[in-house]
């Protein structure tokens, strides 16, 4: 089955299973091809408010909580930590299930000695967030710009082209949505400064991205709703982000052309 990269470590957050715009397949591909010593799931894993409002559960859901699992059996470390859509689980801060560990806040050491702060990010909300009017706006927006990219995205595939988040291409051009980042970057910042470690490692705002220009490294791993991105660190101790639907557009096998005698003929007449 893991035939693929081996990774040191792999944050993943924001998968959404129980929602629409999971991309669950994306992220299947991705963990059934490669293995890893240590997995942090960076909070919402499984979108209980989706669920809530509409019960929605398919195969590849369930399949990824499997796999999920089954590597936990099998010798990789996974720790998870839960965010605002599964804050039920928030209170088994500290226990494990099985072998997986649940925490709000976790500090991991990189290979290189670098003490990372790891937390979903909801824990800011009061203080980057507006009131809840705007939550909702926020919500039926971004709603219809994940509504836009499902279809765009479906007649980019019918015309045999790899997925691309519209969505984010919009967050991007949108001057409010960036100062909103910025706001939240201080926020996660700020209380990495306070446990005085080097860097922070979140999700929450789908919106991946590495900035080591402060004094606290920022990270956010993104999401398996519109960017299927990941965090990884090397063995060297070296993040970055991979973005799984390119690397796994580009290792999909290609159909060899093969000569059949017919056409060598041809050639050579
Ligand atoms: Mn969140």
């Amino acid at each position: 089955m893991t035939t693929g990269t081996h990774y040191k470590t792999v944050w993943l957050s924001d998968i959404h299973l129980g929602y629409k715009d999971c991309k669950a397949e994306y992220l299947l591909d991705f963990l059934q091809h490669n293995s890893f010593d240590t997995l942090y799931l960076v909070g919402d894993i499984v979108d209980m408010w989706a669920m809530s409002k509409r019960f929605m559960w398919p195969e590849s859901h369930n399949q990824l909580l499997h796999t999920l699992l089954q590597l936990s059996h099998q010798g990789t470390k996974v720790i998870y930590l839960p965010g605002n859509h599964d804050a039920p689980a928030q209170k088994y801060d500290g226990m494990h299930f099985g072998e997986v560990e649940i925490h709000r806040e976790y500090i991991h050491t990189t290979a290189d000695g670098k003490k990372l702060l790891l937390l979903h990010g909801d824990q800011f909300d009061p203080e980057v967030c507006f009131g809840p009017i705007q939550a909702w706006l926020g919500d039926k927006a971004y709603d219809f710009l994940l509504f836009l990219n499902r279809w765009y995205n479906k007649a980019r595939a019918a015309c045999g082209f790899p997925y691309w988040s519209l969505a984010g291409y919009i967050k991007g051009k949108i001057k409010g949505a960036n100062v909103a980042i910025e706001r939240y970057k201080n926020a996660c910042r700020n209380r990495a400064k306070e446990l005085g470690v080097d860097g922070v490692v979140c999700g929450h705002i789908h919106h991946p991205e590495i900035d080591t220009k402060a004094s606290v490294d920022y990270c956010n791993t993104g999401d398996w709703i519109e960017n299927c991105s990941a965090l990884i660190e090397s063995e060297n101790g070296q993040l970055s982000l991979l973005y799984w639907a390119k690397v796994s557009a580009q290792i999909e096998p290609v159909t060899p052309i093969t000569l059949t005698k017919a056409d060598t003929d041809k050639k050579a007449a």
